[in-house]
């Protein structure tokens, strides 16, 4: 070993904890959720299948704090949770992936009495939570939000609606930000944790959507809707920032959905090209069939990577995380619409049937380009914070 050497440390190996906790949700993911996802997506039904098996096997919720009966999985567990399932199925994926975007601000902002209320029903998987800050007009400029709260004696009253909300109707808490003083812009915005039962909360009609077809996206509602006052999250002004603070934290793990995803369609697509006949040989003995399978392979590693090192940043809070979590999220992503795609190419026609999973995870892939910030403004929020100096 030279002077840097050191033989017990290996910045590319994952520890053998993260290895162990991959093993045990892929075998999860194939045997308990994998068999459902066709089917799942035919009828745009929620994966009821998944649901039970990820609760009955803790990892529904897997980074909620330990403090509040979660796990406390750190960030990077997170991402194996979520990829290892999307490699399977990408709605089901959205279960932890949305708890945790749905919990976020909640743990990085909110008072201990107010996780205390939340958090151990998330960790349980008794309850699940979704995060609302779209509404029709005000999506990538988010900040353009029109949804009003208005204090009102020890109670906070909400007006307006929201959209996109991923799982609206299964969750059963909402984070949802809400102007609070029109004359301070995005300082002018609140965060408030809102139950389904509150008072004047409804839940309208869900999104037919081209692909995530088993997790439903709905309107949520908000007409008088009355919640006591210590539902807000940090103090009144700070929830925009909390919103994006979130997203920092959360945009990672979109980018592992993303992995994930481009993982099961190069693993399929592996399995056929080594099994498919053309012109008396098999199609992988072809040169321009090895040479798509390796340009596939290298994206997604590279890929993982960079999700890998977001995560950990994320969990060591080393410094701002805009640009490795936007960055990582938007590589991802185009990186799973790329592999997804040329899954399909290589199945040929039978890559164009329902009778093989490429299809949908092709259509799959294409919402991570979108959500959580479409990659547009993942790149304006990378040039951002390369240009402020
Ligand atoms: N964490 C905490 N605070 C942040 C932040 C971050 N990552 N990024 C910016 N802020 C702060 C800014 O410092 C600013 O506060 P001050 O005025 O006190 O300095 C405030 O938040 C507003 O920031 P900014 O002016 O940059 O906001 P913009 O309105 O220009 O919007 C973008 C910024 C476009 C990046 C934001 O609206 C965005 O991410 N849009 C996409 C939304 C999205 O991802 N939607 C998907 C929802 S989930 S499906």
């Amino acid at each position: 070993m030279g002077k840097f050497g050191n033989p017990d440390f290996d910045l590319f190996q994952l520890p053998e904890e993260h290895e162990a906790l991959r093993e045990a949700i892929r075998a999860l993911s194939e045997k308990e959720i994998a068999p459902y996802a066709k089917e799942v997506d035919e009828k745009a039904r929620f994966p009821e299948e998944a649901r039970a098996a990820l609760v009955a096997n803790g990892f529904n919720a897997v980074h909620v704090p330990e403090q509040f009966e979660g796990q406390g999985a750190d960030s990077l567990a997170a991402c194996i949770v979520i990829e290892e399932v999307a490699r399977v199925d990408v709605s089901a994926s959205l279960i932890p992936a949305v708890n945790k975007l749905g919990t976020m601000g909640l743990i990085l902002s909110g008072s201990d009495e107010l996780k205390a209320k939340v958090l151990p029903s998330i960790a349980s998987g008794e309850a699940m939570a979704s995060y609302a800050l779209s509404e029709r007009e005000a999506g990538s400029d988010a900040a353009a939000m029109k949804t009003r709260a208005r204090k009102d004696g020890n109670t906070w009253v909400i007006n307006g609606s929201k959209c996109w909300i991923t799982n609206g109707g299964q969750s059963s808490w909402y984070t949802v930000m809400a102007v609070t003083d029109p004359d301070k812009g995005a300082n002018g915005i609140s965060a408030f944790m809102v139950h389904k039962d509150d008072e004047g909360f409804t839940v309208g009609p869900l999104e037919h959507k081209l692909g995530i077809k088993g997790s439903p996206t709905a309107e949520l509602y908000f007409e008088n809707c009355t919640i006591p006052e210590d539902r807000i999250i940090g103090d009144e002004g700070t929830g925009f920032k909390t919103a994006l603070a979130t997203l920092d934290h959360t945009r990672p793990t979109i980018g592992a959905q993303a992995v994930g995803v481009a993982q099961g369609a190069l693993d399929a697509a592996i399995a056929y090209v080594k099994e498919r006949k053309q012109f008396g040989k098999t199609i992988s003995q072809f040169q321009g069939v090895e040479f798509m399978i390796a340009d596939m392979a290298m994206k997604v590693e590279a890929a993982r990577l960079m999700v890998y090192a977001a995560a950990s940043r994320a969990e060591r809070g080393a410094g701002p995380l805009g640009f490795i979590s936007s960055a990582s999220k938007c590589m991802a992503s185009d990186v799973a619409m790329e592999v997804t795609t040329d899954a399909v190419q290589l199945f040929g026609g039978a890559g164009y049937t329902t009778d093989f999973p490429v299809e949908r995870m092709m259509r799959d892939a294409k919402i991570t380009q979108i959500y959580e910030g479409t990659n547009q403004v993942q790149r304006m929020v990378m040039a951002r914070a390369l240009l402020r100096g």
